[in-house]
């Protein structure tokens, strides 16, 4: 990719997309094609067909997908594999007929079997059952890296896919019923700061271990792969170290200044027990994270206390 590439970024206002705008636009990226959902709907594939035809875009980052935490994966399987089949089917078909030179897919670790041996490596999927939390997603997930070495396979079509780790930073989600665990925690701990409560409720038992990369960072991972990654496998992107929610709670409180405690409310699910990633494939190709996740957590915070904490208590903590 050239400075003058027309690169589209699908889903330029999500928490990866934003992300992907920046890398792009402080590497001097100075032809990005963006559309907003209310300009363009990626489910609506007559709709992809006519954008594909008039932008012609050069190069594909598809980071639009219908993304949410366990209860969100929970709660509303249809929406998770219908609007991820669409927008995957849609824009990868029509970039291969409009002659993308190269397109980016997002997978995730939650694709692996649940348990599947640690770290993960990218040759143990589809070896075991899914999480069921979250097998709607994971399933449409699988069918879009499958496509992309379909396609690549019968056509020649230049498409990767990656397999990042659970992902956070600016424009994440903080809503407390559909968002990740990180943003999440965020929400409750800072506002039991700003409140004064004496106690914080997370869900499941704490026990779990997560992999938690910065979303910058994985931007900066994607861009490095779409350089040097030509390869059908998918790639597993991560940090390479996980921490049991628990621990992330004691983190987070840290970094906000909440003194109080924590209660675990068993009724909620726990999902996948662990699901770090064996990232020794990209190391070896020679990228590595930069933020670390207290660092990442502190910026995310203050992203989060201007954007989205409303108050004078949050306010002057700002
Ligand atoms: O990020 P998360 O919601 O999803 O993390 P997964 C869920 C883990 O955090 C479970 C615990 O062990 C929860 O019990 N947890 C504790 C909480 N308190 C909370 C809370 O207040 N909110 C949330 N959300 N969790 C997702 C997949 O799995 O991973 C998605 O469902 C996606 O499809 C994502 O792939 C990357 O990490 O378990």
């Amino acid at each position: 990719m050239k400075p003058d590439s027309r690169v589209y970024i699908a889903g330029h206002r999500g928490l990866v997309g934003a992300a992907l705008r920046r890398c792009c636009e402080a590497r001097g990226f100075r032809n990005l094609v963006l559309r907003e959902h209310a300009q363009l709907e990626l489910r609506d594939g007559q709709a992809v067909e006519r954008f594909f035809a008039a932008e012609r875009p050069e190069y594909v980052l598809l980071a639009a997908a219908r993304v949410g935490g366990i209860h969100a994966n929970d709660s509303r399987p249809a929406e998770f594999i219908r609007d991820n089949l669409l927008i995957e089917a849609n824009v990868i078909d029509a970039a291969w007929r409009h002659g993308v030179r190269k397109l980016l897919f997002l997978g995730s670790s939650c694709i692996y079997p649940k348990l599947a041996p640690q770290p993960l490596r990218e040759e143990y999927l589809l070896t075991g059952a899914l999480e069921p939390t979250n097998e709607w997603y994971a399933i449409a997930k699988l069918a879009g890296l499958k496509m992309c070495q379909a396609y690549r396979r019968q056509y020649g079509f230049q498409a990767i896919a990656l397999l990042p780790t659970n992902l956070y930073g600016p424009h994440d989600n903080f809503d407390l019923d559909s968002s990740h665990v990180l943003p999440a925690l965020i929400n409750k701990i800072d506002t039991a700061r700003a409140t004064g409560a004496a106690r914080v409720t997370l869900w499941g038992s704490g026990s779990p271990r997560r992999e938690f990369l910065f979303v910058d960072d994985l931007a900066d991972a994607c861009l490095f792969l779409m350089q040097h990654y030509a390869d059908e496998r998918p790639i597993n992107v991560g940090c390479g170290e996980d921490v049991t929610i628990r621990e992330l709670a004691a983190l987070i409180a840290e970094v906000v200044g909440y003194r109080g405690g924590f209660e675990f409310d068993a009724g909620r699910p726990d999902g996948t027990p662990r699901k770090l990633l064996d990232v020794s494939r990209l190391t070896a190709l020679g990228w590595r994270p930069r933020v670390d996740l207290r660092r990442g957590i502190e910026i995310t915070c203050d992203w989060y206390r201007r954007h989205v904490a409303r108050g004078p208590a949050a306010s002057s903590a700002a």
